[in-house]
């Protein structure tokens, strides 16, 4: 396994070829590569920005301590400060096969800068873990109460599905699960018929799927996408369309939003709450399966 930690990011590879690449910017993933590093399964804007001015477009930004708009009172950005602050790379482990590798990534409370700090003065540390399998992406997060009073969070993985074509995918798992829309901001409840989920539209959804321990499984023409989660209750869909998708300056190409889905698995619709002392994990699998 070849870990080259350049000053500005991680390249883990495995012997057959298969590789990821995170920045220490927001420890965004920006590639997962599988069969034998043929294929990229997240999709990157061409504009998006990784010198630190704005989040990253694309790859798998993480949402912490927020999701969305911040409260109004609040002076935290969008989606929180994670993926907007540099994270330390805290080393890398390899199975003795050398079939995977894991990679260890931290942020603390004193790496905040410091009008972060002032907007979220709660003492936390985080340690991020993503372990690379020769056909698996696996992400795991603990987050812990560093301090003595208790408080709240919220944590999602904002994850930019590469996929083949969007009129040719669709989604199960999800049926007959109720879903607040985002874009019709209306509390709706799916379609009670177990149909398969397609997008045809700007979607926004964060569904609350009533089986915490159900696969999510994106199909595209290409190898499909079988996610399972641990300890996360919910689960955003998102693509902006073609006319949200004009609308961003980093979204490139403009009929980028054909090739791509987010699937975004968190605790959001209700914060997290941890005592002094408290630590709370959880983590996602995105399994490679072939059609057919
Ligand atoms: O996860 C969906 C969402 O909350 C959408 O509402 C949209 O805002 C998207 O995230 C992108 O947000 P960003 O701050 O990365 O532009």
């Amino acid at each position: 396994v070849d870990i080259s930690p350049s000053s500005d990011r991680v390249t883990a590879t495995l012997p057959t070829g298969e590789s990821c690449e995170v920045l220490l910017y927001g420890a965004t993933l920006v590639s997962w590569k599988s069969e034998g590093g043929q294929r990229e399964n997240l999709w990157m804007s061409d504009a998006a920005k990784v010198d630190g001015s704005k989040a990253v477009r694309g790859g798998i930004p993480l949402v912490f301590p927020v999701f969305g708009p911040p409260p109004s009172s609040s002076h935290l950005p969008q989606h929180g400060f994670a993926r907007i602050s540099r994270w330390e790379f805290l080393g890398k482990s390899t199975s003795e096969s050398d079939s995977s590798v894991q990679l260890d990534f931290g942020l603390m409370s004193s790496n905040l800068s410091p009008e972060m700090r002032a907007a979220w003065p709660c003492e936390f540390g985080v340690i991020y873990s993503v372990t690379l399998g020769r056909r698996s992406l696996e992400t795991r997060v603990v987050v812990r109460n560093e301090g003595a009073a208790a408080w709240e969070f919220m944590w999602l993985w904002h994850t930019y599905l590469r996929v083949e074509d969007i009129h040719q995918t669709h989604l199960t798992g999800l049926s007959s699960t109720p879903y607040h829309d985002r874009v019709a901001s209306a509390h709706l409840t799916s379609e009670p018929s177990p149909t398969p989920l397609t997008i045809t539209s700007e979607t926004d959804r964060v569904y609350h799927p009533p089986d915490p321990q159900s696969t999510i499984t994106v199909h595209t023409p290409a190898p499909r996408y079988e996610i399972t989660r641990e300890n996360l209750p919910d689960v955003v869909v998102w693509n902006p369309w073609e006319e949200k998708a004009k609308g961003m300056s980093d979204f490139e190409p403009k009929d980028g939003w054909e090739n791509m889905l987010c699937v975004e698995e968190g605790s959001v619709r209700e914060g997290v709450r941890l005592e002094g002392g408290e630590a709370w994990e959880g983590g996602v699998t995105v399994r490679l399966v072939e059609e057919g």
